[in-house]
């Protein structure tokens, strides 16, 4: 399982953490997705051999928001 910290500047509100947590939930492979509103970041826990980190990036930034790290 590799575990990943990113960047999500815009996050800032409830409505922010239940879109971002839904969209990478529904990806395969995902062990575990926390937004924490207050740092405006999004902790990822998933199995590299079934989903890799830009899928992830690449969920997050569907729902509207820009991903760093
Ligand atoms: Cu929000």
């Amino acid at each position: 399982m590799t575990q990943k910290t990113l960047q999500v500047p815009e996050v800032h509100c409830d409505h922010c953490k239940v879109s971002i947590e839904g969209a990478v939930s529904e990806l395969s492979g995902i062990n575990r997705v926390d937004v924490a509103i207050s740092e405006a970041t999004v902790s990822v826990d998933f199995d590299e051999s079934r989903v890799d980190l830009d899928s992830i990036k690449s969920a997050i930034e569907e729902q509207g928001y820009a991903v760093f790290g």
